[in-house]
């Protein structure tokens, strides 16, 4: 029987997503030396990308693996704003016609649709820009090696060997079959990177011994495979109107996911295996890792 997710939970994720919005706003108001005399239609498609939507999960999990070793939020919130707009690049360029080519995304018409494609295109390239002199700004309080550590981790974790090489992988499978090993190496790539890398940052950020840090990976790692089989899952049972964003894309476009293989009842049982498992290496932290508990069954028990 499945525990439910406890009803504060999502209290402290829609504050924290207040937190990240507000951070993300300033951070693109263009008043800041990142920003100053930038063309302002790009800029406003840049906000169109990455301001007013979605779950603001990422910079979530960063704040709460950082408050897990002692740090407050605003000495995540550098780390929390970078990831999240180098995830909003992702989103804009995976809805691009080349990619994709989805007209809704958080509700709202893709950037393309209202904008363009070039600037589109642009606006994705700015914001993973961004993300990189967000990072190296920093917060006072973050040691500058651990930034460095940071920069470095982020750039592999979004780049051809983690979320752009899934990519590549994803766009391949439209061509050729992949085994269930080669869907679970895409995945880990193209979405548990940047999931990982969320969890990981956290440790890293407030200084976290390296057997904290690993065991904060290997969470990230196991959130961001629920998290991918909780999305394809709900690909296939919710509508369009609920997701925001078009569903059964994946069927559509004959692309296999693993409940389309393994069938719904597997997965449920997959997403509760994984589950337990991220709360396992949870374990020695006590109750002090409630919120990350709650966060492996949010993100997997969101699809029912
Ligand atoms: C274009 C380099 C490049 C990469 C794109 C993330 C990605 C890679 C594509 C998105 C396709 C997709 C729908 C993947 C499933 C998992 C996913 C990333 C869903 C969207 O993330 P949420 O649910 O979105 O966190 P919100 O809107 O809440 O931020």
């Amino acid at each position: 029987m499945r525990q439910t997710v406890d009803p504060s939970f999502e209290e402290r994720l829609s504050q924290a997503a207040a937190r990240t919005e507000s951070g993300l706003a300033a951070a693109l108001s263009g008043t800041s030396l990142l920003l100053a005399g930038a063309p302002e239609r790009l800029l406003a498609a840049m906000r169109h990308g990455a301001l007013d939507g979605g779950k603001r999960l990422r910079p979530f999990l960063v704040e709460e693996a950082a408050r897990l070793f002692g740090a407050e939020p605003a000495q995540a919130a550098p780390v929390a704003q970078a990831l999240e707009c180098i995830h909003c690049y992702s989103l804009i360029h995976d809805d691009l016609p080349a990619m994709d080519d989805d007209d809704l995304r958080r509700g709202r018409p893709t950037v393309h649709r209202a904008y363009d494609e070039a600037t589109a295109i642009l606006a994705g390239d700015a914001l993973l820009t961004l993300a990189f002199g967000l990072l190296a700004e920093g917060e006072a309080s973050i040691e500058p090696a651990a930034r460095l550590t940071l920069i470095r981790l982020l750039s592999r974790e979004a780049g051809a060997a983690g979320m752009a090489g899934g990519q590549a992988l994803d766009l391949a499978a439209e061509t050729t079959t992949l085994d269930e090993a080669e869907i679970a190496r895409m995945q880990a790539m193209k979405t548990g990177a940047l999931i990982a890398f969320a969890a990981e940052a956290g440790a890293v950020l407030a200084g976290a011994a390296p057997a904290d840090r690993r065991a904060l990976r290997r969470f990230g790692e196991i959130v961001g495979l629920a998290f991918q089989l909780a999305d394809d899952l709900l690909d296939e049972t919710a509508d369009t109107a609920t997701l925001g964003k078009a569903a059964g894309k994946d069927a559509a476009r004959g692309k296999k996911t693993l409940p389309a293989l393994r069938g719904i009842d597997w997965t449920r049982a997959e997403l509760d295996r994984l589950v337990a498992e991220a709360e396992a290496l949870l374990e020695p932290f006590g109750t002090r890792a409630d919120t990350l508990r709650q966060t492996a069954r949010f993100v997997a028990w969101r699809a029912k």
